[in-house]
């Protein structure tokens, strides 16, 4: 078989289950073009995208502007390794540190690359800089959180399918319940060895759960307080997911790292980042860190657009609005609905609550419907439904989708 060769729906699927690992459980459908808020499956059907990728696509779909970065630097340079330098490196550094107020990035290619990085870096500053006994340092995280999928990062997941039997396990973790700042100052007090606070500034894998407004605040407050270096996972939240460009920002947090991935490349091209100051990201040494293609050329060249696409067409201002429109009309439909208990979220990273166990199927079979009726969501846990669209979306496109959503809703209706 060509691999041009025109496949059908069907028959991809049948070459997955057949060849790949069984490590997903997509919707049934298969994609093969996607632009702006839209994708395109095999048959030709047109779908609004309402998932962006986890988050990675908020630039909407094959962005020219960054697709076209990517040709032009993939016809030029496209890998030198970190043994020499090249001339796009030094250039994404200066970028991305002034468009986040940081003195130094570690980019990598994953999320969970830099979930990884950003742990060593604390561990390391935690010996070296603050003095905690070697092989001793504690990092607290948050129940229900989610930062990646490597044996350290699921080392501090109590989620049974990302851990089990994935062991032995990396210790060194401490959770806490999330949004809970009492149990942040608890530990902080009564913990010795403490080297930072991993969170996500709103959980989005456990189901879109944005925190008590201040929680951030004076969380930032504790670590300062107890010499901890707060660590901010955005790469779900960030680049202008929720309103703002960091979701750190609704609260005027600086977080001490900030880890960023997916959409900091538009969804176009592996990229991830770590951005501390100098008296942090200092204590990584020549040969102490790294990656094949971290930092790559064109990871920088992309990089660079997707970021300034983001700042050009306003992307932020964008979800802050339509999210707010978003929560408003469902806000709507809930008040009369048997099977919707809440909606919540921030900017265009949003959830519905189906009034259901999280065993049931109700919110896969509302998947399901919205695909048929050309909306493309899925669930996240069990009766919750993630909704986050591209954040190119326009107004009318958000209220087409709207009435998708609650049009297949009302299928469901007792
Ligand atoms: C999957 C979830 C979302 C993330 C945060 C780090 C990473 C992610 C806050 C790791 C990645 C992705 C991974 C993907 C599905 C998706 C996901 F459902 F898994 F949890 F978005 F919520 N921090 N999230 O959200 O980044 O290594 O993937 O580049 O693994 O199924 P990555």
């Amino acid at each position: 078989m060509s691999v041009l060769e025109k496949l059908s729906s069907q028959s991809a699927i049948a070459l997955e289950e057949k060849y790949g690992a069984h490590n997903y459980h997509p919707l049934p459908v298969v994609l093969n073009r996607g632009e702006g808020a839209y994708m395109w499956d095999v048959e030709g059907k047109q779908y609004f995208d309402f998932l962006s990728a986890y988050s990675a696509v908020n630039q909407g779909h094959c962005h020219p502007r960054i697709v076209n970065a990517m040709i032009e630097q993939a016809k030029t340079l496209t890998l030198t390794s970190r043994a020499f330098h090249n001339d796009m490196l030094g250039r994404f550094e200066a970028y991305i540190t002034s468009y986040f107020g940081y003195d130094k990035v570690l980019p990598m290619n994953t999320g969970a690359e830099a979930v990884e990085t950003a742990i060593k870096i604390c561990r390391k500053w935690a010996y070296e800089k603050k003095n905690i006994p070697e092989q001793q340092a504690k990092i607290i995280v948050c129940e229900n959180n989610f930062h990646g999928r490597t044996t350290t990062i699921i080392s501090f997941s109590n989620d049974p399918d990302a851990r089990k039997n994935f062991g032995p396990y990396t210790p060194g973790f401490i959770k806490i319940p999330y949004d809970d700042v009492g149990a942040l100052e608890k530990v902080l007090i009564e913990e010795e060895h403490i080297a930072g606070f991993l969170v996500e500034p709103i959980q989005g894998e456990a189901g879109v759960y944005v925190p008590t407004d201040g929680y951030l605040e004076k969380a930032k407050a504790l670590c300062e307080q107890h010499n901890v270096l707060f660590i901010a996972d955005e790469i779900q939240t960030g680049i202008a997911r929720t309103g703002q460009i960091l979701a750190v920002d609704h609260e005027g947090v600086k977080p001490d790292m900030l880890i960023l991935g997916k959409a900091i490349s538009g969804g176009v091209y592996p990229v991830s980042a770590v951005l501390a100051n100098d008296q942090v990201m200092e204590v990584i040494k020549p040969g102490q860190h790294g990656s094949t293609f971290g930092g790559n050329p064109i990871a920088a060249a992309v990089a660079m657009e997707a970021l300034q696409v983001v700042k050009d067409e306003e992307l932020a201002d964008n979800a802050h609005r339509l999210g707010t429109v978003f929560r408003e009309k469902l806000g709507e439909y809930i008040k009369g609905s048997t099977i919707v208990n809440k909606v919540r979220g921030k900017g265009l990273l949003n959830a519905i609550v189906i009034n259901d166990t999280d065993q049931s199927d109700t919110a896969w079979n509302i998947c399901l419907k919205l695909k048929e009726n050309g909306l493309l969501a899925k669930p996240t846990h069990g009766n919750i439904i993630r909704f986050a669209p591209p954040l190119v979306m326009t107004e009318e496109q958000l209220l087409e989708c709207v009435s998708i959503i609650t049009t297949t809703l009302k299928e469901f209706e007792v």
